[in-house]
This record gives C-alpha cells, sequence and structure tokens, in this order.
C-alpha cells in the first residue's frame, strides 16, 4: 500500500513535532505539504521537510495530492480548517480541543453527518498512553468492583511562562482530563464545578492558580481534578480510581533513580512533549493506518463536542462561582 500524503495546516511547535514523527518515525503516511496563516510561517518547515507550502490552509486541502489534513493552527482556527476538509471530503485530525465553543463543534458534527462518512478524529492523545490504557483494562475486567471516586492531578512546570488566563486551566488543561476520564469510566458527566483555593504566588498575572474541577457522573462517580499551571517543580499527571475493592493508579513514567548527594532522586518530566511521546506516536500510527482502510478508530467530533460542552459548564461554574448541570444530548446513531 502507498503512502499516506498529509498535508499540515499550523506549522508551530506541535505541527512541528507531529511532521518530525510522522515522516521521521512512524510508518504509511507523510507530510507533503503545509500551511500556515501567512506563509512566511510555514517557509522554515517547509524547508527543513521538503514540504510545499501553500498560501492558504484551504487551498492546501483541496489540493488533489493532499489525502488526509492534520489542523493544528491556534483553537479559534480549527472550526475553519477542519470544516473545510470536510467538504472536501478528506479525512482530518484536529488537535484539541475540536473548537472552543460547543456551538462550533456541534456545526462540524452536523457537517460530518451531512457527509455522511467518518471523517474528523480530535487529539485527545491520552487515550492511547499506555498507562491510561493499563487503568481502562483494569476498570472494564470489573475485578476491583466499581469506581466510586477519581483523584486527579494536571501539574505544569510553569506551561510556556506568561501569558495564561484564569479560564485556560479548563479550556487547555484539564480539557484533556475531561475526554479521557469519561472514556476510561465510560460515563457521561452531569455536573461540573470549579473551585480557587488560595492563589500561588508563582502565577502569572492574570491566572488564578492553582483551581480544582469537581465532576459528577451519571451514576455518581465523584471526581476531582486540580490543575496547577505553575506547579516550578515539573509536569505531573496522576490519576487514582477508587473501586469498591481496590484503588487503581496511573503508572509514573519509568525514570532511572538516581543516588547522589545524599539523596534518592527519581527525576520528573518537564512538559507534555517529555510525558506523552508514545501516546503521540501510537496516536498518530493508528490515525495513519485507519485512515489509510477509510476509518476512524480514534476520538470522534462527538467526543470532541461532548468535551466542549463540559468544559463550557466549568468554565460557567468557574466564572460564576456555583456548580453548573449538564445537560448531554444523546448520542445519534451514526457516532454510536
Ligand atoms: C497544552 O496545550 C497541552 O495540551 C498539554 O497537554 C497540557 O498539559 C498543557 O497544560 C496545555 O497548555
Amino acid at each position: 500500500m502507498s503512502e499516506l500524503k498529509i498535508g499540515v495546516v499550523g506549522t508551530g511547535a506541535i505541527g512541528r513535532t507531529h511532521i518530525e514523527r510522522i515522516n521521521h518515525k512512524l510508518q504509511g503516511g507523510r507530510v507533503i505539504a503545509c500551511a500556515d496563516a501567512r506563509l512566511e510561517f510555514c517557509k522554515p518547515a517547509a524547508d527543513q521537510y521538503g514540504l510545499k507550502a501553500f498560501e492558504t490552509g484551504e487551498e492546501m486541502i483541496a489540493a488533489p495530492e493532499v489525502e488526509a489534513v492534520i489542523c493544528t493552527t491556534g483553537d479559534p482556527w480549527h472550526e475553519q480548517y477542519v470544516m473545510a476538509a470536510v467538504k472536501a471530503g478528506k479525512p482530518v485530525f484536529c488537535e484539541k480541543p475540536l473548537s472552543p465553543t460547543p456551538e462550533a463543534c456541534k456545526r462540524i458534527v452536523d457537517a460530518e453527518m451531512a457527509a455522511g462518512k467518518h471523517l474528523v478524529q480530535v487529539g485527545f492523545m491520552r487515550r492511547f498512553d499506555p498507562g491510561y490504557l493499563q487503568l481502562k483494562k483494569l476498570i472494564d475486567s470489573g475485578k476491583y468492583g466499581s469506581p466510586l471516586m477519581l483523584h486527579c492531578a494536571h501539574r505544569n512546570y510553569d506551561d510556556g511562562g506568561v501569558g495564561f488566563t484564569t479560564n485556560m486551566p479548563v479550556e487547555n488543561s484539564m480539557i484533556h482530563e475531561i475526554d479521557v476520564l469519561r472514556w476510561l469510566i465510560g460515563e457521561n458527566y452531569t455536573r461540573a464545578e470549579v473551585v480557587f483555593p488560595r492563589t500561588s504566588r508563582n502565577a502569572c498575572e492574570g491566572l488564578k492558580d492553582p483551581q480544582i474541577m469537581y465532576l459528577t457522573t451519571e451514576s455518581g462517580i465523584r471526581i476531582d481534578v486540580e490543575s496547577f499551571i505553575f506547579s516550578h517543580y515539573g509536569y505531573d499527571i496522576k490519576c487514582e480510581v477508587v473501586c469498591e475493592e481496590g484503588t487503581l493508579n496511573l503508572p509514573e513514567p519509568a525514570n532511572a533513580m538516581i543516588r547522589s548527594g545524599d539523596a534518592r532522586i527519581t527525576p520528573i518530566c518537564h512538559d507534555w512533549s517529555e510525558r506523552f511521546p508514545e501516546a503521540y506516536n501510537i496516536e498518530f500510527q493508528q490515525w495513519i493506518n485507519a485512515t489509510k482502510e477509510g476509518r476512524v478508530d480514534g476520538p470522534s467530533a462527538w467526543d470532541g463536542y461532548l468535551a466542549q460542552l463540559t468544559a463550557a459548564a466549568a468554565s460557567q461554574s468557574r466564572d460564576e462561582q456555583h456548580p453548573v448541570d449538564i445537560h448531554m444530548p444523546e448520542t445519534p446513531g451514526f457516532y454510536r
């Protein structure tokens, strides 16, 4: 089978890491084209990887040689390019979030259903992480009874420094937990709440940090997720599932222990790119394989829509400081 020819729109940091992994690590696909808001932004990536640089994302998506699209632009532009791909009948992988608002996600869902063909996958890479997959297998085995509570933490060293605002922990960081935990326990959410502990003196201006998000599921499972953007010690992701007959913990990355200077030290990753490379590799290899067979078997546009509905409720709770009920729509047959 020939290689899947891919065009990437958005050649910032994450776009570049995906081009690198597809062209230098994975099999069966090749990025051949790129586009960005302005031609000069994608020139360096085009030169480095020998890609054809297009003036606009739309032109790249329409090009007959481009068989599938990856969208790694800024969040507000996802809808525009995902829609262009769906209208062209081309498979499209869109980094999370599918779009910043549930309304925009719903428009994508409607367009995909109208096209009558599954084309969209959302970049919720944690579903491909071997640690989360182990947790899922243990929960699904039923051996430990039903999950009752989940205690999670999403700590960044400083998430790239200044520029973070109070809305971003839900919309940029905890959106990962919103998706992966729904997948892990197989239940929709019914309520969200966000509260503020005392703000750290290390938080940048305009950011209340840390924050705690509480979620309730249909059967009454209670989840707490701590987001700490300026933890100032490392990138630390925790998930403990308390079941009726046991607790299940997300494995820590296997870093060698160092004994030195009267101490035993196990290094912690610095950021997401160090913590989840395997998840990204598996995610993209599976996307390439499935796309070549005309399937989408990762997180769908519907998953992206439900994640955004939940994030919108959590954001409303954060802004108004009271719990917000979530009314999840019934899954259309197309996505079942
Ligand atoms: C970033 O956009 C990500 O997706 C990372 O996984 C997350 O840890 C980080 O907080 C976000 O800003």
